[in-house]
Order: structure tokens, then sequence, then C-alpha cells
């Protein structure tokens, strides 16, 4: 694998809406995500990925653009964005904006046109079809509920697709013309000074065609959409020519959202000539999902969590480099998920920390995950905002789920819980705005925020802190960056353990994934411990005795493997 010059970088999630009001509205504004930069800088933050601020309906929160060449003015003017380009660059820093491509809003230009003329230029950006008696062109489910088809407003016989929300009309990708005006909004942004983008949704631009049902998976006589996107054929067209026409030209970084991506593929993807520089782990936020809904999901145990990351580590071994997460603005908060409930302590959340950062491949700090954010707890469906929660919420109390079950399932994995305004500090609001929030703060916030953290040497924010200082020491940067990864004690029960080796140095992460304490083996000479999560280490007799919750990096000597 080339080395590359993001790989020993940090990288951070920004959802601007919930980050920083600096205009007392209430929303979180790119003048926040000014005025923050040398809070990310002091954490060790190089690369920010802000979720959409374009014009938009916010019916999906963004992720519905209606202008991709304007920032709408609840984020900020185009001049702001230029500010921040320009602060972020006098940083080191580099800034990404999220590419939602495989659909526009419905209130697009694009669009509106092609309400007006369904068969002329415009029309063609979308796919359109004739309805006859009422028999749509395919049963899949939107990933929002219901069918993927609605009418074209003014036109009763004909419907538009859309795989998200209504208000998400899918762009059609077969047409040469729309990819055209795609790659020149990605220059023009390129161009800008903009050091690359985070691909939403991808994978789901490619369709298989011609339109066809599959078996019906529920009740409601629709399909997952998965159906189709294992049939679909040749994305990589797609992808291969975007990267030619942008990314290449302009040397720059591209993670892609990829779900259902074919394991041969993986090379293609993010090999060293890949359509994108790298691609999320999703092995772990997908564990235990059904089909049925999320009232039918089941958890996940740390055992689980260990085998997801490992099994991903393996996959991609040196085909390229991954991108680590514990959540994004589509999960619940990695703490509150991946710690069994009652555990998550300030201990827990450094150890989950630890674990995952330390892995092979760029890892991504999520706004407030540095200061162990936790899930939100919900009084009632009223409070809930994400349009995916409320789509679950029906789909589980059909399914004879009770309320109060249903209410728990949102908590459990509503995107809500990771949307809540970051906790800056206890005063009101959080310190987040001097105005209503336009979500409910977190009732945690006078416990959980980055004041109570910041000046505190054993607090979650200078631990991660300490991750990121690590995986740059030039001690040990060549080995955590670019060492093999190596599982450790795999089989063995609420341990999560790796080493990371290259010719020249060995160092061992090992974390007891409990509360109860448990004393395990190493595999080699210990030359000096590197970091931990609470207090002292005992090692003893070529063995170390871990306290509850404990997690150790460890440099090692002559190791036997
Ligand atoms: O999400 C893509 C997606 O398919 C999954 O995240 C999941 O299906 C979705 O979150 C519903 O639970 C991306 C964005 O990250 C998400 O915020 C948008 O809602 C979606 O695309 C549409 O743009
Ligand atoms: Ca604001």
């Amino acid at each position: 694998m080339k080395k590359q010059w993001w790989h020993g970088k940090t990288a951070y999630q920004i959802y601007p809406k919930s980050f920083f009001d600096t205009n007392g509205d209430g929303i979180g504004d790119l003048q926040g995500v000014i005025r923050k930069l040398d809070y990310l800088k002091d954490l060790g933050v190089d690369i920010v990925w802000l979720s959409p601020c374009y014009v938009s309906p916010l019916a999906d929160q963004g992720y519905d653009i209606a202008d991709y060449y304007a920032i709408d003015p609840r984020f900020g003017t185009m001049e702001d964005m230029d500010q921040l380009l320009a602060e972020a660059k006098k940083r080191d820093m580099y800034i990404l904006m999220d590419l939602v491509v495989n659909h526009c809003s419905d209130e697009h230009e694009w669009f509106k046109k092609a309400c007006e003329d369904p068969f002329g230029k415009y029309g063609k950006y979308f796919y359109i079809e004739q309805v006859k008696d009422g028999k749509l062109p395919c049963n899949w489910r939107s990933y929002f509920g219901g069918p993927v088809w609605e009418k074209l407003p003014g036109h009763d016989d004909l419907y538009y697709l859309h795989v998200f929300h209504k208000k998400q009309p899918d762009l059609n990708w077969e047409n040469p013309e729309l990819r055209e005006e795609i790659y020149k909004m990605m220059n023009w942004w390129l161009d800008r000074g903009l050091a690359g983008f985070r691909i939403d949704a991808i994978i789901n631009i490619k369709k298989a065609l011609p339109f066809k049902d599959y078996p019906a998976d529920r009740e409601d006589g629709l399909c997952s959409v998965h159906n189709m996107l294992h049939e679909a054929k040749g994305v990589g067209v797609f992808l291969g020519e975007m990267r030619d026409r942008t990314f290449k030209p302009h040397n720059s970084f591209s993670v892609g959202e990829v779900f259902n991506e074919k394991e041969e593929e993986l090379p293609d993807f993010i090999g060293d000539d890949g359509y994108f520089s790298s691609m999320f782990d999703f092995a772990e936020t997908v564990f235990g999902q059904s089909g049925d809904g999320w009232h039918a999901s089941s958890g996940i145990t740390p055992d689980d969590y260990r085998n997801c990351v490992f099994a991903t580590q393996r996959k991609i071994g040196q085909i390229g480099y991954i991108s680590n997460i514990i959540e994004n603005h589509d999960e619940p908060r990695g703490v509150s998920r991946y710690i069994p409930e009652g555990e998550a302590t300030p201990a827990a959340k450094k150890m989950l920390a630890t674990v995952y950062f330390l892995l092979r491949g760029l890892p991504w700090i999520y706004q407030g995950q540095e200061i162990g954010m936790e899930n939100i707890k919900l009084n009632s469906i009223d409070e809930v905002d994400d349009i995916s929660s409320i789509d679950n919420y029906k789909v589980a109390l059909a399914a004879g789920v009770s309320e109060k079950e249903a209410l728990h399932m949102i908590e459990l994995y509503g995107r809500d819980n990771a949307r809540t305004p970051f906790q800056w500090n206890a005063s009101e609001n959080a310190g987040f705005t001097t105005g209503t929030p336009w979500l409910r703060v977190n009732p945690n916030y006078t416990q959980i925020n980055l004041a109570a953290q910041k000046d505190d040497p054993d607090s979650i924010f200078q631990y991660y802190r300490a991750l990121s200082r690590l995986r740059k020491d030039p001690a040990y940067q060549e080995t955590l960056v670019y060492g093999a990864f190596i599982p450790y004690l795999e089989d063995h029960h609420n341990v999560m353990a790796y080493l990371r080796r290259t010719d020249d140095q060995t160092i061992l992460v090992i974390a007891n994934y409990q509360t109860q304490p448990q004393t395990l083996p190493l595999p080699g000479k210990v030359n000096r411990i590197l970091l931990a999560n609470t207090g002292n280490v005992s090692i003893q007799n070529g063995q170390i005795d871990l306290e509850g919750y404990q997690a150790v990096v460890l440099e090692l000597g002559n190791v036997i493997q």
C-alpha cells in the first residue's frame, strides 16, 4: 500500500446544526465551527468532515440538497465557508464536505424543471416512470419506510423514484449529462480549496435495471432495497469516472459511506488506485440489525464488537486504509451501544477509545465522543426529530410492540442520540446556544461537558488528546499507522487485545472488557508502558492483572507469536 499524507492524521466529524451556535437562533453554524478550530487543533484533529450545510429544506437534516453551490442561510454564507477554509488552512487542517449525490432535494431547480417537463432534459436527471392501473414499477421499500415511488407533482400517471425520503428524488446516474453536472459541482468545490469529500450513500447510485419486484419481506408487500443492491453490477464504472474526473486531478481525500460492498471489490474501492481514499468500517454498526426493523434488532456484546472489528481488520489487511469509528450522525452514541448498560464509566469509555483508536486505519472522532457524550432518554415520541426513528417507531407499533418498548428502541438506535447539541459547559443549553436549541440538549450536560474535562488530566477529553499524540509520536508512529494488525487472545471472553507490529517494533493493545478484573498472559517482555486508561498497571511473571475496563498499551520486546 502506497503511503499517503493522511494516514497518520486524526479525523473528526462535525454535525454543524448541533456543534456551536453563534447567533442565538438555536442552530449551529459555520461561524461556530470557525470559533472552535483551535479547540479541535488542540484535541489533535487534522481532517474535519462537515455534514451538509448546503441550501436544503432539511427534510433529512440537509441530506436533501436544493442548491449544491450555496450555503443554507441557517448555517451561514459562502463567505463564512471561505473563511472556514482559510482559517483551517492556517492551522494545517483539512476540510471535507458531505457529497450527497445519490439524490437531491425535491426543491432543487432540477426537480422543479423535471415536474414541468418530465420527458425533457431535467426529467432525465431522475427516474420517472409511467404507472398504469396503479402498479408501481417495483416493490422496493424506502430506507425511511413506504414505497420508493411517489407521484410526480402535477402528474397523475407519472411516479418518481426515491430510495430515501420522498423529498429526496434519486438522481439518474445512467444519464451522462447528470454525471457531468455532478463532476462540475465537485470540481467547483475542490477548486475552492476543499480537501475532499465524504461520499454519502454512494452504493445506491447503481440500480439493477429494469425495475423489478423481489419477494416481499414484510406484511406491507415491499422488500428491502438491499435485494436490488445485491444484484446491481457496475457501480465501479461511475465511481472510477468520478475519481478520474475529480479526486485524482486534485489529489484530494475521499471517504466513502459504503454499505453492502462486495468483498472482492475492496481493492477497487480503497486500493492504491481505488475509487476512494478510504471507506468506513460499518461491520459493528450493522451487527444484529434486522430487516424487520429496529424492534427486531439484537444487541451487541463486547465479544461481538471485538469479532466485528477483527473481521474487518482481517478483511482489509494491507489492501487499503479503512476508517474506524465508534459512532456518527446516523448511529447511537458508541459508549451507549458498545459498553453494556450501566457500565459506561469514564474508565470504560476510555477503554473503548483505546481499542478502536489504535486499530490499523484512520481514526475518526464524532463530535462529543471525545467527552463521552451518551444516548438521550426519551419521554415521548414528540421529542424525536429523526425521520428514520419515527418510521421505525411506526413499524414497531404495527408489529405489536408497546409504545413504551418502541420508544425505548429509539433510545437505543435513534439517530437523534448523536444529534443532540454538543455539551460545551454546564451553563444553560450546555453553552451550545443562547437561544432555544433546535433539538433538546441531553439533561446529563451538567455532568458531561467539555469545561468539566478540559483541565482534568484524567478526563476522557485528555485521554483522546493522549491517544492522538501517541499515534503521532515519532517513536511509535510507523507501528501504529502502518504496523500489521495481529489479534491476540481473540477467543478470550470479554478481552479485546491485538498487536500492532513492524519488523522493528511490537506494540500490544490489551483491554479487559468487563467490570470484573482478570489476569492475562503477555506475549513478550514489556519494554515500556505507553498508555493506560486507569491508575496503576500491575505486571508480573509475564502476566498483566487488569482492573475492570482497564486498557493498557505496551511496547514489547522479543515477542513469541
Ligand atoms: O445514510 C445512508 C444509509 O443508508 C444509512 O445511514 C441508513 O440507511 C440511514 O441512516 C437510515 O437509518 C446516509 C446519511 O449518512 C444519512 O444521514 C442520510 O439520511 C442518508 O444517507 C440519505 O442521504
Ligand atoms: Ca446559529
